[in-house]
């Protein structure tokens, strides 16, 4: 109020306002923006843990940043920064957050109500990023409310001493020990309820603790002999799960716990259907080792890998809900809202398609989707290994778009064939002569029928491959090429037991996989 009146008086009679404030002053308020900011989000960061909530509001506006991100530059944005884009996403959120704090205690020096407004536009922003995630209520709007509840009490008092005599002016010794005090308080406030948030934050510990002592029907499955060839630098035919390539757009991970679970089959079906875990757990379980793979693999990459999974075969499931004619795909949801479309046909047909709930023989790690997640054999992940998956709708193809195809990638694709060199590494020194070169290809739910290398662009020799169970695998491969001292070029590539050659064409991973042969230099010594 006293700020209104004092902008409707006339220029005159606001010697306050009128006197240019000194420098130090402003960057006096700044400081009293950010550590206001800070203390709201200490008090938000609490609220969240002790509510359960999966997102913080950071996380929350994090998530809306990639949701609404067009898939192109998002896509240029992960080639450039790779495995950190999702810190360096909450890093810029945090950060965006510090500068608008930092212009609120500006604001704040001549009008408090001013500052407090910025303040106000930032919650309301953190709360509508909030309202957009999957599975978002009234509750999860506490955390914002607290935070501003914190904003709006914490700047007032920390602008008060600046304000009075024109601020941290040389001389006001009273003022700097009360604005020094307040900052303390307000800092030590914030930090601890920070701290306390993470010491009762236990919904992620308390899903640890039900993994650790899950007793699932399930086996680790036996690396069938003459599978894994054993040598160094080649990837182990079996990926161990802490070693398996992890892709998802979650700022935090879903931490669901299985009595909270449940899946429900709904949409162009005859009759819907709810799972509990322990419904899922109940029934017959089937185990297959499926090499799962992402379609922003790039030739040569490492987002491929082997397991062996336990679960439930979707297509019984389906059977049994009765799916209706005309429909083509099923739609799945997780937990944190992505969405997949697989088609009904690579779902129904002969191929071990799973609701899996362990693999290699424990229960889903979180970060794999626990407790249930699937696993189609032949399709790329981001149309069909939905993690945290709590919905299926059968449909058609035609009545959505899901979260990468809304974002330039394809709506339907298949696994393209590939090969990779894992022996030797790249620019790597080798003895001369005969040298050992291995590695791995995949064709999922084709198979590999042959694998052949070339040296500096000569001939194409065939290579042996290793033996696997079935179709769903990738294969080691290894042969011996005969080199002369020097640097030299070698070259892979896989034919799929479709008659197949990989092309050597490159292509981008956008919109359905890369294509192109995996080739390395080495030296010869
Ligand atoms: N909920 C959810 N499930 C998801 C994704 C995701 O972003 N969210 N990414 C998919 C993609 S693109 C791939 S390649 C696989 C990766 O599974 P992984 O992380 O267990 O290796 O999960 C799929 N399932
Ligand atoms: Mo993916």
């Amino acid at each position: 109020m006293e700020d209104m009146a004092d902008e409707a008086l006339p220029a005159a009679a606001r010697p306050r306002d009128d006197r240019p404030l000194p420098r130090a002053a402003r960057w006096w308020a700044a400081l009293a923006g950010v550590l206001t900011g800070g203390a709201g989000l200490g008090a938000a960061l609490a609220t969240t843990s002790l509510l359960g909530e999966r997102l913080s509001p950071v996380n929350a506006v994090s998530e809306t940043v990639i949701e609404y991100t067009p898939g192109k530059v998002a896509h240029l944005l992960v080639s450039i920064v790779g495995q950190n884009d999702k810190p360096l996403l909450r890093a810029g959120t945090v950060i965006g957050l510090v500068a608008l704090s930092a212009v609120a205690g500006r604001v704040g020096l001549r009008s408090v109500l001013r500052g407090q407004a910025v303040f106000l536009a930032m919650a309301v922003l953190a709360g509508l990023c909030v309202l957009d995630r999957r599975g978002a209520d009234t509750a999860s709007l506490l955390p914002v409310v607290v935070g501003l509840v914190v904003w709006l009490v914490a700047l007032p008092m920390l602008l008060e001493p600046l304000r009075g005599a024109p601020a941290a002016q040389a001389g006001d010794d009273a003022a700097r020990r009360t604005f020094g005090r307040r900052a303390v308080i307000v800092t030590v406030l914030g930090a601890g309820a920070g701290a306390l948030g993470g010491v009762f934050g236990r919904k992620r510990r308390e899903v640890e603790r039900d993994i650790a002592a899950l007793d699932l029907p399930v086996t680790k499955g036996t690396v069938p002999a003459g599978a894994d060839l054993d040598l160094e630098d080649l990837a182990p035919w079996r990926t161990p799960n802490e070693d398996f390539y992890l892709i998802d757009t979650a700022l935090a991970l879903p931490a669901i716990r299985t009595q909270d679970w449940s899946l429900r089959i709904h949409g162009m079906v005859d009759k819907e259907i709810r799972l509990s875990y322990d419904d899922l757990r109940a029934r017959q379980l089937t185990e297959a080792w499926v090499t799962l793979c992402c379609v922003s693999n790039r030739v040569g990459g490492e987002l491929v890998g082997n397991a062996h999974w336990s679960g439930v075969r979707i297509a019984d499931l389906l059977r049994e809900a009765g799916v209706q004619d005309g429909a083509d795909a099923v739609l799945q949801t997780s937990e944190d809202g992505w969405t997949c479309g697989t088609p009904i046909e690579a779902l129904t047909d002969d191929r071990d398609a799973l609701l899996a709930i362990a693999m290699n023989g424990k229960p889903l790690p979180v970060e794999h989707g626990f407790p249930v997640r699937m696993v189609v054999p032949g399709l790329y992940g981001f149309v069909s290994a939905t993690k945290w998956v709590v919905d299926l709708k059968v449909t058609r193809f035609s009545e959505f778009d899901a979260f990468w195809t809304e974002r330039g990638w394809a709506e339907q694709c298949s696994i393209k064939t590939q090969s990779r060199i894992d022996v030797p590494r790249g620019n790597h020194r080798v003895d001369s002569g005969k040298v050992t070169v291995a590695g791995v290809a995949w064709a999922q739910h084709l198979g590999i029928d042959k694998v052949e290398v070339q040296v500096d662009g000569e001939a194409w020799q065939e290579v042996e491959l290793a033996r696997v169970p079935s179709l769903d695998t990738w294969v080691q491969w290894h042969g011996e090429v005969d080199v002369d001292p020097g640097v030299h070029r070698l070259a892979v590539r896989a034919t799929d037991k479709s008659g197949e050659t990989q092309t050597s064409v490159r292509t981008d991973v956008v919109p359905d996989g890369a294509s192109g042969w995996h080739s390395i230099e080495f030296t010869a010594e």
